[in-house]
């Protein structure tokens, strides 16, 4: 089977938010953004833009019929500036008109005077100056201090992380279409529908019954449109329903790169201590979130960065200290890892210095401390069905790591002006959300006379593949083609509650539910078919299309036995709802088990860098991955390959330019790269573990969406790896991402000039 999408999208005609048909009198929205990152707003003058021809009003604060706040976790965030800008491109004003043209027009029309605040931008300055957005928290196992006196090396260091643009190819956008009664219906591209539809409730002061939200599909989210689609959804629902028209909101790049929250930047102190036999004894980390102005998700970020500390090794004594610091900068948000990423870099930067000091190959630290069956997290999970260790041995005989590092050396002793590196990453990822009451899914599935079947569940279509994975499941368990089934929008009226797609968790959460309407449906068609030939419904089943009755073929086809059962008054359509049993976990201890399973995997990269101009290249990415069983194999590659994709260029070439006064440098692609085909690896290798059950997931699948992210982090050191072979690096903080300009400044730091690097 392939992705249900893939037809539609190669050929241009997949429907999104602004593609379909507009209704009669629809109206455009464009948002006046903050010219300045901080400061009291002294006055607002939007006349000009209220006189522009075809403006048919300008909205601001005051004019928000409901509630004014909005939040993922608390309503600290007004919807619209009120009197006190957070940051650059800060939502001021919502200008609507005939046209998106003069919408356009008329936000450059808007005019505000600010009283400049001081601009903060480094978390570590915000630490200094208190500015958190909760209390820091500290968390450990075993205890460090006594540890350190008996390490035989110790490595203190400082990491300075960037953030990442999520740069999914359609921006945030909204329709909102006011109803009979009140009522408003809104297409946005969210991945979270039920989120968008409280707050666009909230925002109208309506109940949430009155509230539709329908989601088709996005052009991508990567955790960009887990809380934060929900803005303009509310300012399309609000001025629609002030103004009694449609009201559509589409973000162009530039506003939407820098009116929402990315990935967050963080900064990180650590020590590590081993023995003289490399094992990791001691791992001490700070981690200062650059939050931006509002919570937003920071803290459940945060918490999982805390839970992802030590990544997919076993340390027996660990300290995790976690700031969010409030800095002024956009909200920073949910991203494909959710602040895992940012747990796990640092401490392969802790492994990578101390490898260099006892002068071994960090490798050689990794695959001694690889975490095991029975190993306690330090919040408190215990390891089970590990597959770690299998991941790197497989790694290391398949990619003949030894045969690489020798042919690597000598190449690099060969060679004066291009130099290779690899480096490998194992990873360790929990599956759940880790607000454990997110973890449920819910699946509503119609048989219709005709045999054709459709099904609706809370997961979103964001490219992912999440319809095909659902139609895969449905196909396999009623035993018909694919083809005979059809996936639909996610839409609020159809499926309630519904937690965000998010957390790699959307197939096996809906995928679970679906599993059970299916069986509830076939169930009772089957016991229709039992009557028909006076057996036990126990002996039937259904493949390919035909009522099989032990191994034999009857006569009866699937669309036969559908009839019989709709004749029989028998039901043809269920609704499923899947929670994953034994998950608890105290957010205020840090502590139980938060997750349903691991998933697990090792990754080599292999870069040559060229040492006269700094660029580079991936020669190649080889991982061993455990997928459980796959659902739809093309699937899940294109997730493991787009996510390494992600990781790369997160570690590489995307980097965010922020100026000193808080604006976003690269706030297009002009300006800010992401990897494209040409730049990933010519040779892509990805080797599934075989022989896995994992009964967590639907049909024995592993979640697979989050976890590739992190291979990416590989990049890294092997381009580090490849400049260390031509010269030494001098480094106070070790900075991410490897940009080919830093690559070159690393190269020659003679002539990188006398400017020292180090922000703050
Ligand atoms: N979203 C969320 C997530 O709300 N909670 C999580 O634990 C999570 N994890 C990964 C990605 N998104
Ligand atoms: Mo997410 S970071 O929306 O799984």
């Amino acid at each position: 089977m392939r992705h249900c999408d893939s037809h539609l999208h190669v050929s241009g005609r997949s429907e999104y938010v602004d593609d379909v048909p507009a209704p009669a009198g629809m109206l455009h929205a464009a948002v006046f953004g903050s010219p300045k990152a901080h400061g009291k707003i002294l006055s607002l003058d939007l006349e000009a833009a209220k006189a522009i021809p075809g403006v048919r009003g300008v909205f601001t604060y005051e004019d928000i019929p409901g509630s004014k706040l909005i939040g993922a976790l608390a309503l600290d965030e007004p919807l619209l500036a009120q009197d006190e800008v957070m940051y650059h491109g800060h939502p001021i004003a919502i200008v609507v008109a005939e046209t998106p043209e003069i919408a356009a027009k008329g936000v450059l029309a808007c005019s505000i005077e600010v009283d400049e605040l001081p601009v903060v931008t480094c978390p570590r300055e915000a630490f200094a100056n208190g500015d958190l957005l909760q209390e820091t928290r500290v968390f450990e196992k075993g205890s460090v201090d006594p540890v350190w006196a008996a390490c035989d090396v110790i490595v203190e260091g400082k990491v300075d992380l960037a953030g990442q643009e999520h740069l999914y190819l359609e921006t945030n956008r909204a329709r909102a279409i006011p109803r009979e009664d009140g009522q408003m219906t809104v297409y946005s591209s969210t991945q979270s529908p039920s989120a968008t539809q409280k707050h666009v409730a909230g925002v109208l002061g309506l109940p949430m019954h009155k509230v539709e939200i329908d989601v088709k599909r996005l052009g991508g989210g990567f955790g960009g449109k887990e809380d934060q689609a929900t803005h303009w959804a509310c300012m399309a629902a609000f001025t629609a329903k002030l103004l009694g028209k449609p009201v559509q909101l589409v973000l162009g790049r530039v506003d939407d790169m820098r009116m929402t929250g990315k990935r967050h930047p963080y900064k990180q102190d650590f020590k590590i201590g081993l023995s003289s036999e490399g094992k990791i004894l001691a791992y001490e980390v700070s981690h200062f979130q650059n939050s931006g102005a509002f919570m937003d998700l920071s803290a459940p970020v945060l918490e999982r960065t805390v839970l992802h500390s030590t990544n997919a090794y076993a340390i027996p004594n660990v300290r995790i200290r976690a700031a969010a610091c409030r800095t002024n900068l956009p909200p920073n948000t949910a991203y494909r890892g959710f602040g895992g990423p940012q747990g796990m870099f640092v401490l392969e930067v802790a492994i990578e210095q101390a490898a260099s000091k006892m002068g071994v190959a960090a490798d050689w630290i990794q695959s001694r401390n690889l975490v095991h069956d029975g190993y306690v997290f330090h919040y408190g999970q215990e390891v089970e069905a590990c597959n770690q260790q299998r991941t790197w041995d497989e790694a290391m005989e398949r990619f003949d790591i030894e045969g690489l590092r020798k042919r690597i050396e000598s190449f690099n002793a060969e060679n004066r002006m291009v130099k290779k590196g690899f480096a490998l990453m194992p990873v360790c990822f929990g599956i759940s959300f880790t607000k454990t009451f997110l973890n449920q899914g819910s699946s509503l599935v119609h048989v219709y006379t005709d045999g054709s079947v459709s099904v609706t569940t809370g997961g979103i279509e964001m490219g992912q593949g999440i319809s095909s994975n659902m139609i895969a499941i449905c196909s396999r368990i009623f035993g018909i083609s694919p083809t005979r089934i059809k996936s639909n929008s996610t839409n609020t009226t159809r499926i309630a509650n519904i937690s965000p797609s998010a957390a790699s968790a959307t197939s096996d959460l809906n995928g679970n539910a679906t599993i059970i309407a299916c069986r509830e449906i076939l169930d009772g068609m089957l016991g229709v078919a039992a009557k028909e030939f006076d057996c036990d419904s126990s002996e039937l089943s259904i493949r390919e299309g035909i009522v099989y009755q032990g191994d034999s073929a009857t006569e009866m086809t699937w669309e036969q036995l559908v009839l019989k059962t709709y004749f029989s008054r028998v039901q043809l359509m269920a609704h499923g709802f899947y929670t994953p049993p034994n998950l608890h976990f105290d957010p205020v201890k840090g502590y139980g088990r938060p997750f349903h399973y691991y998933t697990y995997g090792t990754c080599l990269i292999e870069t040559t860098v060229d040492c006269l101009r700094g660029t580079y290249k991936i020669d190649a990415s080889r991982i061993v991955h455990d997928l459980g069983r796959t659902i739809i194999p093309t699937v899940d590659r294109g997730q493991i390959e787009g996510g390494l994709a992600q990781g790369i260029g997160w570690v590489t070439l995307e980097e965010l330019a922020f100026k000193e006064d808080g604006r976003l440098a690269s706030h297009a692609l002009s300006t800010y790269k992401a990897p494209d085909a040409e730049f990933m690896p010519d040779e892509m290798e990805l080797k599934l573990l075989e022989n896995v059950e994992n009964p967590g997931g639907p049909l024995g699948s592993k979640a697979v969406g989050e976890p590739p992210f992190m291979y990416g982090i590989a990049a890294f050191f092997a381009i580090r790896r490849a400049v260390e072979a031509f010269t030494p690096l001098k480094e106070d903080e070790i900075r991410c991402p490897m940009t080919p300009e830093r690559v070159l400044m690393s190269l020659y730091p003679e002539f990188a000039g006398s400017k020292s690097e180090v922000s703050c």
